[in-house]
């Protein structure tokens, strides 16, 4: 059933995956599991699997309104640099594998987990809350991809305000949109509903990234709950 595989995998990075299995134990007693049991361990049919998928650093990155697109690691942020720059804004990109999942994977819940790691200037007073869209980038980002390439905007909402901790959201029917549609990635963008303030100081939201380059444990997530076909 590969029900251990994925109860590892969840807790494959340290403490960051604990959400991820907490969900799946309080699921679990939801559809009437055995908690003394384990989660996912033994059930026939009913229970789904978890995977608990990274985005992957090699594709993630950040992209500005000047062109300028950097998946290596670099400074992943989103808001303004209006200093130097007055009016340079950068938003952030994430990418998820969606061929670990089983083919004929039918989901029933996925969620979005970025790390928030800090911010610089007023970038929630002064830009706006910090939200997602739902996207198609490919395996490289480049200019285009900063407003284009949109399968949804504005799926929701990540965070109002700083706070240096995981901010969750609900993305179960992209995530079954791009495997029904036959994407391999599952990919989102990070913005601000105003670019810039143009107010010659840098309005940030700093968010952690594939590569770690913020320093923290705490990459992006796309945990996934799905029922084998
Ligand atoms: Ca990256
Ligand atoms: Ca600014």
């Amino acid at each position: 059933m590969g029900k251990t595989k994925a109860w590892a995998r969840s807790q494959a990075p340290g403490g960051a995956m604990r959400p991820a299995a907490l969900l799946l134990l309080l699921l679990g007693g939801a559809l009437g599991g055995c908690g003394g049991a384990g989660p996912g361990v033994g059930r026939a049919g009913d229970l789904p699997e978890l995977e608990v998928l990274e985005s992957v650093g090699g594709e993630d990155g950040w992209v500005r309104n000047d062109g300028v697109a950097d998946p290596q690691g670099g400074g992943p942020a989103v808001g303004d640099l209006d200093n130097p720059t007055q009016g340079l804004a950068v938003r952030m990109f994430l990418s998820f594998d969606l061929t670990v999942l089983p083919p004929g994977a039918v989901v029933t819940g996925a969620t979005l987990r970025v790390f928030t790691t800090g911010q610089i200037g007023q970038p929630y007073t002064d830009l706006g809350p910090l939200g997602v869209d739902h996207v198609d980038f490919g395996p490289l980002l480049d200019a285009s991809d900063y407003a284009g390439n949109t399968l949804q905007q504005g799926v929701g909402v990540l965070a109002t305000e700083h706070i240096a901790r995981y901010r969750s959201l609900d993305v179960a029917t992209q995530v079954q949109a791009d495997l029904s549609a036959g994407r391999t990635r599952s990919q989102f963008r990070l913005r601000l509903p105003v670019d810039s303030n143009r107010d010659l100081g840098q309005d940030l939201v700093l968010v952690e990234d594939g590569e770690r380059s913020r320093g923290t444990p705490n990459p992006p997530l796309l945990e996934v709950l799905y029922l084998l076909p």
